[in-house]
């Protein structure tokens, strides 16, 4: 494999950059912040990493609402900063994935202040949508809802035309059938390029093109055929670079087949496997995963990926039951063949923090469905490096400075010391590369892999009583997880 495929085995770093590293001590995360705890992400042994936006933003929802992508929100840093970062990850050898958000802008986007500037019918109307309402203007277009509740349209004013919002009121879609919105994203993603970045991980990919015959599902239109001729033609983009720029899908859609379409050699290369992060505590559903994942992959020549964690989602230690489940699940997933990816924080076995007061939650959605949802701001507090964090935006668990990065880097059997040497083991035997077969173990229970020189094996038993020592020696263990030779 040439160095230019490094993204069919990577392992991903997802740094949400406001809950990483504080560096001027106002209590959010920043760009210099990730600059000094590059080391940190180098020694971990990951090869690339993915930074949530950090755009100018009113940060509504948490920088998904941008009104300038070439710009960097003050809070955050400078244009500077995030060039400087992704010189200084280049020089230690790992790969630097943004985030674009094409789906939606900010309210607070140039192009959103002037639409609501002009009248219905012109050029700065028609980069929205901006329909007129049912019932004389005074219903919504269609019945759609918005993903974080509520009606997916809001009316400006009480003109009788509604904007289209699938996810925050401060989020317009653009529409995707004017060609001026390619355009612009397409410079965007040349602005990054430019400066070197890697790639991309894009935003909701499979929510760009709205059909508008669906005027009485509930459900905006996800995963329409039109998205796939976006991605042509940013593949295209992406490969006049040298070397080429990657791109990983966020879309989550109802099937891996379906999903594999977007990994098709023409378009993108990547897309995160939400399937297997819902897979569960489950011997025969993550079997029937994995076997899908790299199945549907492979007949497209894409890498299958593997995720359990991310922003958006219950930290996986606490959704499977605990940290030894949690560890043996990853223990897992990075002896799989492909890419996978890691979301800040998990290394020190971090549990969702579940007790957060109400008031401080910051997720829209919170809000939008009177606290019935958008609960994504209990993975999203920060990195306890010391546990004595001055203030943090979201306030850690006293008990976190136990468990805080500083408490676990000369600990042997720290969770943080795990992930190190499962990471570089799976560098050393190649793990990320070819074929992964299953062994019988006689148990329903107890899942077993042969890759290449190493059997790895699992067992979901409610108490692990399996004796692995039949399969060779323990050549490194997570909870219920086992590596032999
Ligand atoms: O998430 C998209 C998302 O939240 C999913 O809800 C998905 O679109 C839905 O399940 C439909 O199938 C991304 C970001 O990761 C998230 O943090 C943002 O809030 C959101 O987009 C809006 O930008």
């Amino acid at each position: 494999m040439s160095d230019l495929e490094w993204w069919r085995t990577a392992v991903v770093y997802q740094v949400y950059p406001r809950s990483f590293r504080d560096s001027d001590g106002d209590g959010m995360g920043d760009l210099p912040g990730v600059i000094e705890r590059l080391d940190y992400i180098k020694d971990l042994g990951v090869d690339a990493i993915w930074l949530n936006p950090f755009y100018l933003s009113p940060m509504l929802d948490a920088g998904y609402d941008v009104a300038d992508y070439e710009r960097v929100t003050p809070e955050l840093g400078t244009t500077a900063d995030a060039e400087r970062l992704i010189a200084e990850a280049h020089a230690r050898g790992l790969k630097v994935l943004f985030d674009i958000v094409p789906n939606h802008v900010s309210w607070e986007h140039e192009w959103f202040k002037a639409a609501l500037a002009s009248e219905p019918g012109s050029p700065e109307w028609a980069r929205f949508h901006l329909l007129r309402g049912r019932d004389g203007g005074s219903t919504p277009p269609t019945n759609w809802m918005s993903v974080f509740g509520g009606s997916a349209w809001e009316q400006v004013g009480d003109s009788g035309w509604w904007y289209l919002h699938i996810f925050d009121v401060s989020q317009p879609d653009v529409n995707w059938d004017n060609p001026e919105v390619a355009a612009e994203f397409e410079r965007v993603m040349r602005f990054w390029f430019d400066r070197g970045v890697d790639g991309f991980r894009i935003d909701v990919a499979h929510g760009l093109v709205k059909e508008d015959d669906s005027v009485e599902s509930t459900e905006p239109p996800w995963d329409q055929p039109g998205v796939h001729d976006i991605y042509r033609d940013w593949r295209r983009i992406a490969d006049s670079y040298d070397p080429p720029r990657v791109f990983c899908a966020e879309a989550w859609v109802e099937t891996l087949e379906r999903e594999a379409a977007y990994v098709r050699p023409d378009e993108l290369h990547t897309a995160f496997n939400f399937h297997f992060l819902k897979a569960g505590w489950d011997a025969t559903h993550v079997r029937e995963v994995v076997d899908r994942a790299i199945a549907t992959t492979t007949s497209v020549g894409a890498p299958a990926t593997w995720v359990l964690s991310n922003h958006d989602v219950v930290r996986h230690t606490t959704r499977l039951g605990g940290r030894d489940r949690g560890l043996a699940m990853t223990l897992f997933m990075l002896a799989l063949p492909g890419s996978a990816y890691l979301y800040q924080g998990e290394e020190l076995g971090l549990e969702e923090v579940s007790d957060l007061p109400d008031e401080l939650r910051q997720d829209p959605a919170f809000r939008r469905t009177a606290g019935q949802d958008g609960l994504r701001d209990g993975c999203r507090v920060p990195i306890p490096w010391t546990g004595h964090e001055p203030q943090p935006w979201l306030p850690q668990p006293a008990d976190w400075a136990e468990i805080s990065e500083m408490a676990q880097r000369d600990r042997v059997d720290s969770p943080l010391a795990l992930y190190r040497r499962a990471l570089q083991l799976r560098r050393e035997l190649q793990l990320g590369e070819g074929v992964l077969e299953w062994l019988e173990t006689g148990d329903a229970q107890v899942l077993a892999i042969k890759r290449g020189s190493v059997i790895v094996v699992i067992d979901f038993a409610e108490r692990s009583t399996y004796d692995t020592s039949e399969w060779g020696t323990e050549i490194m263990r997570m909870g219920s997880c086992a590596w032999l030779r």
